[in-house]
């Protein structure tokens, strides 16, 4: 009875971290796509793994940037358009708290990526 119990503690337990693993909201990891809009960041807040490429995607028909506003390392700036597509991509490798915005759209615009 008890190792029965124990058997199916252990698949309680694999399975649950089996469904984590796949869970929506899950840490994304490889790549992620950001979508930029009028005037949004679709998700606004994202965690990624380091290491994590992130594409962002144009959706909408007003011009728009990405620009990193706070955050560890260098600055970086997309460059304006009114473009769709994926027209930026960057690959976050260092640890913490990004804080992205349109420029052009900063108060509607913003974006927090958090790199684990
Ligand atoms: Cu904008």
């Amino acid at each position: 009875m008890t190792r029965t119990r124990a058997a199916i503690a252990a698949a309680l337990v694999a399975t649950l971290v089996l469904a984590s693993a796949f869970a929506p909201g899950a840490l994304a990891r490889g790549s992620t796509t950001i979508a930029v809009g009028d005037n949004f960041f679709s998700p606004s807040s994202k965690t990624i793994a380091s290491g994590t490429k992130v594409k962002f995607n144009w959706v909408g028909d007003s011009k728009h940037d990405v620009v990193k506003k706070r955050g560890p390392g260098g600055g970086f700036s997309s460059g304006i358009t009114d473009q769709q597509g994926v027209n930026f991509t960057k690959k976050f490798k260092k640890v913490g708290t990004y804080k992205l915005i349109c420029s052009i759209h900063a108060e509607d615009m913003k974006l927090k990526l958090t790199v684990e």
